[in-house]
């Protein structure tokens, strides 16, 4: 079986686990003019427990904690959100949090920051800050068979930061027949990646974007509003539009860095013909894995057996089809890898004809 590898996919190396030594921390955020920030959260990555909070002096402490190599997000709500890479082993730690976006759009004046086609525009009725968003189908619902766009005219510079961070607030009403909006990246502008997309119903909601896999590089930004030829809903609003890079002196989170825990990835995305499925990590001896395909109704679209006598690096091609060897329809897919009924991990993607 032929597979691509695309040349940006991440690298997982195996990781020997010694005993760990403990130790007592205090983790500081300070806002990047110095002042303490209160309520910062500070998570890690690859442990599924809750977030610690900073105090009053912006200050967590850490008492027999695991040292270690962790991947870490570190926010507060009107800062970027910092992910960072670092060995912690000693007592203290001090992260600096860029409060000034370097791009910033609440779409009151005008759209001279973007190049779109099709209907986007700014609404009138509907906003989250002031009185006016971005919004593919200003006017009322979006046509069947849109495929629109709406781009940041310059590209970012991500050449010499050591963070990068979008935020952003939408809220949006598209119908789930295979509508979607999109957003996605690109060094070139031509070819276009995937970073999120969104369909369904949601209110206003805050969403954020780590680029940091996109540093060293001129980058493109774009919504696409994309509808299939039936079905039609009010569409995407977008408001409150911020990019943040900072080259705080802090190391860089590095996609790179060994995953402690099993990967699933999919490529490209959006897909037509072949999705790529590659699995990291697994466990040999340790029962079946399951791999399944599920709708966005949460449906079973197909399984696919992964027996323990694999190896723990696997590639796997999806062909698009259901169980029952039929073309699936355009629309959002689920790749949900589990063991014994239980969850390890889930990717999404969108099949495109
Ligand atoms: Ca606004």
């Amino acid at each position: 079986m032929l597979v691509n590898i695309s040349a940006d996919a991440v690298t997982v190396a195996d990781v020997a686990l010694l005993p760990a030594e403990q130790v007592n921390m205090v983790i500081t955020v300070l806002s990047d003019d110095a002042n303490p920030i209160a309520g910062a959260s500070i998570r890690f990555i690859d442990d599924e427990a809750e977030p610690y909070y900073t105090d009053q002096n912006g200050q967590v402490s850490l008492n027999g904690f695991n040292a270690g190599l962790y991947r870490m997000a570190i926010q507060a709500q009107g800062y970027e959100v910092l992910h960072r890479s670092l060995e912690l082993s000693s007592e203290s730690y001090t992260f600096y949090l860029q409060g000034t976006p370097t791009v910033s759009d609440d779409f009151e004046v005008d759209l001279s920051a973007w190049v779109t086609t099709g209907n986007w525009g700014r609404s009138s009725l509907i906003a989250y800050s002031g009185s006016r968003s971005l919004c593919d189908s200003p006017t009322g619902n979006y046509q069947n068979n849109t495929n629109s766009h709406c781009r940041l005219t310059q590209a970012i510079d991500l050449r010499q930061v050591l963070n990068a961070n979008i935020q952003f607030m939408a809220r949006y009403s598209i119908a789930l027949d295979g509508d979607y909006c999109m957003l996605s990246y690109s060094t070139n502008g031509s070819t276009w990646n995937y970073l999120a997309d969104f369909t369904g119903i949601s209110p206003w909601q805050q969403y954020s974007y780590n680029l940091n896999h996109l540093i060293g590089n001129l980058v493109y930004l774009r919504f696409s509003m994309v509808a299939t030829n039936s079905g039609v809903a009010d569409g995407i609003y977008i408001d409150d539009f911020k990019l943040f890079t900072s080259s705080n002196p802090t190391p860089v989170y590095d996609e790179q860095v060994p995953l402690l825990q099993t990967q699933l990835s999919t490529y490209p995305n959006p897909f037509g013909d072949m999705l790529n499925i590659k699995l990291r990590g697994l466990k040999h001896g340790a029962g079946n894995y399951e791999l399944g395909i599920y709708n966005v109704k949460g449906q079973l679209v197909k399984s696919i057996n992964i027996h323990s006598a694999l190896s723990k690096d696997t590639d796997i091609v999806w062909d698009g089809k259901d169980g029952s060897q039929n073309r699936c329809a355009n629309g959002i897919y689920f790749v949900k890898l589990s063991q014994k009924g239980r969850t390890i991990n889930t990717s999404k993607t969108i099949l495109i004809k």
